[in-house]
């Protein structure tokens, strides 16, 4: 297999692209109405990070795994960082949790009592502890604040309080580390959230400072939401810390990315390459935030950064060039046809052979399925309580 020739120009490009995915999609996870247990799903976070190196080492794309405290919570997370290098990942970014406590039933950064609101913030503070263990770079903040019912809460008054929880917390950020912050217009709150879009999150985090940056996860916007032009306006903006990439349907899904639209997938990555948020100059962190809930998860990772992958190819192979002579002319027609002949291009038989050529299956997920790796974890992992969304 060889790969075609202008394949070939962009494929330099797609060397080191990296997509981090999270520990949580390796655990049992379900909806509101069930949680289904299947075999071989991880009973400690080393499982879990065993499965994440091993989605790496059949893509070559997935060499940091994000963490979740307190799900995966160890008494020595130096220990852990070397456990993971020992399987060839990196721990990624933390992610704190200040949903699954009855203290936090009506706000925790945001909570009127300054004990809980201390307690919020405490947690936070340990994560960053966690993360000067792991290595980590960045402090993933998801808030499920908010209230319910108009009149509930003094919708000022907490971002106030917000505000001023957030900055303790920056406090603490080291030198190299990054505070960044993800935004949702709904869920579990109904009627208003307190970080609900990326103009709030951006507002806190320019307040902030420098090392915080915003969190776009691609479910978390109304249908419709045109998301690249989130996406360019805060590359322009210096702000784009990171992706929680997903699919929806019609809410925050979690599904794989690239499922529901692999189109809008491929305009999201065509703005991150047309504002230098990709390759090695760039800090934006690519994670996944997937839950993989009746098909098999290894599988249902390793198609995801499959996807992504693919779709990184096609808005790479965009002509800039004759795309920006179009736009200058005026040409709305040429201008569509040549973004659409990027997008419509069929690129897997050349990423199989480039794969091929870098010493990695050309197809890892057949790969993975004839490897014998999912029949051995089913065969091992019983007993114990399987880790899960919980
Ligand atoms: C929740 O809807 C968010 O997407 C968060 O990123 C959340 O922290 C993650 O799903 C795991 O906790
Ligand atoms: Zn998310
Ligand atoms: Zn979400």
């Amino acid at each position: 297999m060889t790969v075609s020739a202008r394949f070939s120009e962009i494929a330099p490009l797609l060397e080191g692209q990296a997509i981090e995915v999270p520990s949580w999609a390796y655990g049992n996870s379900g909806t509101r109405f069930k949680v289904f247990g299947s075999p071989g799903t991880p009973r400690t976070v080393h499982e879990k990070i065993a499965d994440a190196a091993t989605v790496h080492r059949f893509t070559g794309l997935a060499p940091s795994v994000s963490l979740h405290i307190p799900w995966d919570l160890v008494d020595d997370f130096g220990a852990l960082r070397t456990y993971a290098e020992g399987l060839g990942v990196a721990l990624g970014t933390i992610n704190s949790n200040t949903f699954q406590d009855d203290d936090y039933k009506l706000g925790a950064l945001t909570h009127t009592d300054k004990a809980v609101r201390q307690k919020a913030i405490d947690h936070h503070l340990a994560c960053v502890d966690v993360m000067d263990a792991t290595g980590s770079r960045d402090l993933k903040i998801w808030l499920a604040e908010g209230t319910n019912y108009p009149g509930q809460g003094d919708l000022r008054g907490r971002q106030d309080r917000l505000a001023e929880s957030l900055a303790t917390i920056y406090e603490r950020i080291g030198d190299d580390q990054r505070l960044v912050l993800e935004y949702k217009f709904f869920e579990p709150a109904f009627y208003h959230t307190d970080v609900p879009d990326w103009g709030t999150s951006y507002a806190h985090v320019s307040a902030l400072g420098e090392k915080a940056f915003v969190c776009l996860d691609t479910g978390h916007h109304a249908p419709g939401t045109n998301i690249e032009f989130i996406v360019a306006q805060l590359i322009r903006l210096g702000k784009l810390g990171s992706f929680d990439f997903n699919s929806r349907f019609y809410a925050d899904d979690d599904l794989i990315v690239g499922a529901a639209d692999p189109y809008q997938l491929f305009r999201i990555l065509y703005e991150c390459i047309r504002g230098g948020a990709f390759g090695p100059d760039s800090d934006v962190a690519y994670m996944l935030d997937q839950c993989h809930n009746i098909e098999k998860k290894i599988p249902g990772q390793i198609r995801s950064v499959l996807n992504v992958q693919e779709m990184t190819a096609r808005a790479l192979l965009v002509d800039r060039d004759a795309l920006t002579q179009a736009q200058e002319d005026g040409d709305v027609l040429l201008a569509n046809e040549i973004f659409m002949d990027a997008f419509y291009t069929d690129v897997r038989a050349d990423l199989a052979a480039w794969r091929e050529g870098r010493g990695l299956p050309a197809n890892p997920m057949r790969a993975f399925l004839d490897s014998g790796y999912q029949e051995q974890i089913e065969a091992d992992r019983v007993g114990g309580t399987q880790a899960g969304w919980n």
